[in-house]
């Protein structure tokens, strides 16, 4: 097993053997596949388990890759490494770092919510830092910064490879690191020295030219390329950004654009290597690293023959001209509803949209760089030139603890201040309904506004009827300054309090600190070399994390009589499946968490409430985590029905562990998000779509299901469900899956964690 170095930084010498594998590697791949290369599949390539024979067909094969480490958030990490636990390893494999980012609210700023924190989930922080030491694995504490932020600062480099349990681990492609959010099982098989694998991803070229300008931000450029691909056209691609316009847009600036490609459902984003990364990378001390991918800048760019010719060699190709760019909001609800700025003030008033914003917060993963809140601190200061506050409550959440030091070094945060800002925790924050807001009433409508990455509702907030649009951190702040929704600032002056018109110069900011960055109070800890004395307390009564039992193993026999439990209409994220905000309080509790399942869930056969669903033994309407844990009593077994790009949105592999758990067996939709049917099938659900999806309005409320044939379950063999109607018809439903063999053997022994735990070394 290689032994895992972790430090607070990647070491040189990581990056080193990798980019000597780079020549050969790509030569191999380039004769195999007798063509020029993207970017993507040279890194690909690099990560190969076997790079003679894995898989390299699009779309089609499986390959195995072997990553070059693996970070984990404190709301995933838990339940992770309880089943990382069960494999009874004693150190992980390759380097592994835990990050205490999602736990902390948002209440009156950041020294109060941070100290709040750290008392209320000392035990799960005492558990994550514990379980860390034993296993060799690097801990962020609590404060130092939100999981992307920190990885781009200390960790990401270009050309490599990572996979993290969160949807946002793609932001390290701002640094060409093809970086790949999954959920817990995945990062447990990695950890436990076995191979990533997954399909090969489709390659989608997104091509940019002109440059960077005016109000126009890196946000700008990923809200646009949300509008036209969707919250799914991105599944099972990797997007590769090309083309001259790339270089006019900073690291973090890219990290931003990677990061959101989260939101069309991308496997993840990549930009090409240049001298910006270079520049960041010295800014954080990895000087080393820069030189090298200097030496090695031919490997971390796509071929020239692409670039020539991309229609030939991506599957998709889409064209941003950066020079036509300006301000874009999206929202409400979905982060693919995108408008130029200049169309909101009409749009919203024809949907009704309240036009009163009721608050605006800049910061979360996605947009929390020193250049970010730099061009945010530049309105901030023109704003109070004129004598302008915001009329509109504002919250800043810097990234990391570096950024937040740097900023308030330099004036930055101040700038803010002044302006009326209020500056919370490093941290998620408002971002995950981390956010005890005290301002409205449940159930109010309202309008916010925030440069985080989703928006989906209730996510902000807990309140369904908060509409929350999304843009750069500069138009949030300018927003906050109007205060309206309807007020195109580029446009209209503003007016300051002596009356005159203030007209907003665009923002510009440096985009890394000239005097360096200030690392501020480092929250790195190092593991022991050896865990053999660390001993992690997992107490029996505790509400908050409990040790996993193994899900019983298939019986080989069809799955018969299940009950339909719900048939979700429209959009399904995991927010809808397993809210967070307060529930991030049980992630590491099955049983407790289990107690959202579905609770945000638009149900066809309850479409009144949300979360509620019909018992099919007497005709009420429950609510559904009670419905499913009263059929888990009676032994009743069932499968929830789904709609289009099912489990939308987030890694959380509870919203795959609780239906598993409340003794469901099948997720029936007319497509899913790639992450959560990864994540199904790794808890041994089986996750399958409609050969013909309007299949999907033949599922009555009152239906049994029999799903039939699996003993001859098969790669790319269908699977039939058999639908009773209580008329005393039946129709046979048609189905497929994406199982390979490997994940057939997880369905059968009951979970992937059964199969590994069967196997691993004694
Ligand atoms: C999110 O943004 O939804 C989260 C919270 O970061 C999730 C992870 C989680 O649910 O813990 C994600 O994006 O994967
Ligand atoms: Fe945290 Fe929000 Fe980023 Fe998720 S999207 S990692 S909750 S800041």
């Amino acid at each position: 097993m290689v032994e895992a170095q972790v430090g607070p930084t990647t070491p040189v010498e990581l990056v080193e053997s990798l980019y000597r594998r780079f020549p050969e590697r790509v030569e191999v791949a380039r004769r195999r596949l007798g063509r020029p290369l993207t970017f993507t599949e040279k890194v690909l390539i690099a990560h190969a388990d076997d790079p003679d024979t894995v898989g390299l067909e699009r779309a089609t094969d499986y390959a195995d890759y072997r990553p070059d480490r693996v970070a984990m958030q404190d709301a995933t990490a838990q339940m992770a490494l309880l089943q990382f636990m069960t494999a009874g390893l004693d150190q992980v494999a390759v380097p592994t770092t835990v990050h205490c980012d999602h736990l902390i609210q948002a209440h009156t700023g950041a020294v109060a919510d941070l100290s709040t924190a750290l008392d209320t989930n000392s035990e799960v922080y005492d558990f994550l830092r514990s379980v860390s030491a034993k296993h060799g694995i690097g801990f962020w504490e609590p404060g130092s910064g939100i999981i992307h932020q920190v990885v781009l600062e200390q960790y990401a480099f270009p050309g490599g490879m990572m996979i993290g349990t969160d949807s946002h681990t793609p932001n390290a492609g701002g640094l060409g690191m093809v970086a790949i959010g999954v959920g817990g099982a995945d990062a447990v098989d990695v950890m436990a020295g076995w191979p990533f694998n997954t399909r090969v991803p489709r390659v989608i070229g997104v091509r940019l030219t002109g440059k960077l300008s005016g109000w126009a931000a890196a946000k700008d450029v990923i809200l646009a390329v949300a509008g036209i691909l969707t919250v799914k056209g991105g599944t099972g691609a990797i997007v590769e950004y090309f083309g001259s316009g790339t270089s006019s847009i900073s690291a973090t600036g890219k990290a931003t654009i990677c990061n959101m490609g989260a939101e069309i459902g991308a496997t993840c984003s990549v930009f090409p290597y240049d001298d910006h990364d270079s520049l960041y990378l010295k800014a954080t001390a990895r000087d080393e690293i820069a030189g090298l991918a200097d030496e090695h800048a031919e490997f971390l760019r796509v071929d020239p023959e692409v670039e020539a010719d991309p229609e030939r060699y991506y599957d998709r190709v889409i064209e941003i001209d950066l020079d036509d760019l300006g301000p874009h909001l999206v929202g409400p609800h979905t982060p693919d509803l995108d408008r130029p700025l200049d169309e909101l003030a009409r749009v919203a008033a024809e949907e009704g949209y309240p036009l009163d914003i009721s608050y605006a917060l800049v910061g979360s993963c996605t947009n929390s760089s020193y250049e970010d809140i730099g061009r945010a601190a530049h309105v901030a200061r023109q704003a109070k030139a004129e004598g302008l506050r915001v009329r509109t409550p504002l919250l800043v959440t810097p990234g990391s603890e570096q950024v937040r030091a740097t900023i308030e070094r330099d004036g930055l945060l101040a700038d803010l201040e002044a302006i009326g800002a209020t500056v919370l925790a490093n941290a998620c924050g408002p971002c995950i309904g981390q956010w005890q807001r005290d301002d409205i009433q449940p159930g109010e409508r309202n309008t916010i506004v925030s440069s985080f990455n989703r928006n989906f509702p209730r996510r902000n907030d807990g309140n369904a009827e908060t509409l929350s649009f999304i843009g750069s951190p500069e138009t949030v702040v300018a927003m906050a300054l109007t205060g309206r929704l309807d007020h195109d600032f580029l446009r209209e002056p503003l007016t300051a309090p002596d009356g005159h018109a203030v007209r907003l110069e665009p923002p510009s900011a440096d985009e890394l600190p000239a005097a360096g960055f200030d690392p501020g109070k480092s929250g790195f800890v190092a593991p022991p070399a050896s865990g053999r004395d660390v001993s992690v307390i997992v107490r029996p009564d505790s509400e908050r994390l409990q040790l996993l039992e193994p899900f019983p193993a298939w019986d080989g026999r069809d799955l018969e009589g299940l009950r339909v439990l719900l048939k979700a209409v429209g959009k399904c994220t995991t927010d809808h499946i397993s809210p967070a905000g307060p529930w991030l309080r049980y992630r590491g509790h099955l049983a407790n968490i289990s107690g959202n399942l579905f609770t945000g869930v638009n149900n066809a056969f309850s479409l009144d409430e949300a979360g509620t669903g019909v018992d099919v033994r007497d005709g009420t309407h429950r609510p559904l985590p009670e419905l499913a844990r009263a059929y888990k009593e009676a032994g009743i077994a069932w499968v929830a029905v789904g709609d289009e790009n099912y489990g939308e949105g987030s890694s959380r592999e509870h919203a795959a562990m609780e239906p598993r758990f409340m003794n469901g067996r099948a997720v029936i939709a007319r497509s899913f998000a790639r992450i959560h049917e990864t994540n199904l099938k790794k808890q041994g659900v089986l996750a399958l779509t409609f050969s013909n999806p309007d299949d999907y309005e033949r599922i009555l409320v009152d239906d049994t299901l029999d799903i039939v044939g699996l003993a001859e379950l098969a790669p790319d063999r269908p699977v039939t469900v058999r639908v009773h109607h209580t008329d005393g018809t039946e129709t046979d439903v048609v189905c497929r899956h994406t199982m390979s063999e490997e994940h057939i053997e997880w369905f059968q022994a009951g979970s992937a964690l059964n199969v590994l735990r069967s196997s691993r070394p004694t």
